[in-house]
């Protein structure tokens, strides 16, 4: 593990969990290795089970203009794409926030099984409409691309999701997933919180906190995949 994982201290206003997941071969780890550590790792390690790394970030809410930063402790969660792991690594989805969906812009299959991956978050999640970022990655590789940009972006926009195209070689867009999956989060964590505020100011009772459960990103005219749970 890098530096970051070294003895955190417990100063932070919020632990916020996210979970990589995608086809084995994808580069989740690579990514978030990249993240954390600044650094492409060429060693290819099969992620056993479940992994994760840590790193400290500040947030800043757009608005208002003087919002107070936010310091947070990131926990970066890894999955084993195989499916071997997949009863172990899916007990692990209730515990995320945000999910960095990954597919390999060089894999057709990876792409394909995208909607797999839904189907199983869908399941296995805090909710049904968690906040996830669909991430196209080793976009360095151009020569070997098999989806395009605009293929990407139609799955993503289908499932109202915001779409990257990465690279964990070069780091391209690799910050930028993690804060735009984080700035999601927080805009929901606040929603919610502000819901709370409103909910207590009128005495009533409130069961569920955060999450809050909302509608599936399926939409109910369109078939919905099996899900293995
Ligand atoms: N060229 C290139 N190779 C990558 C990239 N990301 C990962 N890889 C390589 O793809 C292979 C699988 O990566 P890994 O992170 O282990 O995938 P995982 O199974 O999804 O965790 C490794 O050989 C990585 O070096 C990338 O953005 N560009
Ligand atoms: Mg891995």
């Amino acid at each position: 593990m890098g530096d970051s994982m070294i003895a955190p201290s417990i100063e932070y206003d919020y632990l916020i969990k996210f979970l990589a997941l995608g086809d084995s071969g994808v580069g989740k780890t690579t990514f978030l290795y990249q993240y954390t550590d600044g650094q492409f790792n060429p060693k290819f390690i099969s992620t056993v089970g479940i992994d994760f790394r840590e790193k400290r970030v500040v947030y800043r809410p757009k608005t208002p203009q003087n919002a107070k930063p936010y310091r947070i402790h990131l926990q970066l969660w890894d999955t084993a794409g195989q499916e071997r792991f997949r009863s172990l690594t899916t007990a692990f989805f209730r515990d995320a926030m945000g999910f960095v969906l990954m597919f390999d812009l060089t894999s057709e299959q990876s792409f394909l099984n995208v909607r797999n991956w839904l189907a199983q978050l869908q399941c296995h999640a805090y909710c049904e409409d968690p906040d996830v970022i669909l991430v196209g990655n080793k976009a360095d590789r151009e020569e070997a691309r098999v989806v395009s940009q605009a293929r990407g972006k139609e799955l993503a926009d289908k499932y109202s999701l915001p779409y990257i195209e990465t690279s964990a070689f070069t780091a391209h867009n690799v910050k930028e997933t993690i804060e735009t999956l984080l700035e999601k989060v927080m805009m929901r964590m606040e929603k919610t919180i502000a819901q709370i505020h409103f909910l207590s100011t009128k005495s009533k009772l409130h069961k569920s906190i955060f999450p809050v459960r909302q509608p599936p990103v399926v939409s109910p005219t369109e078939e919905k995949p099996a899900c293995a749970c």
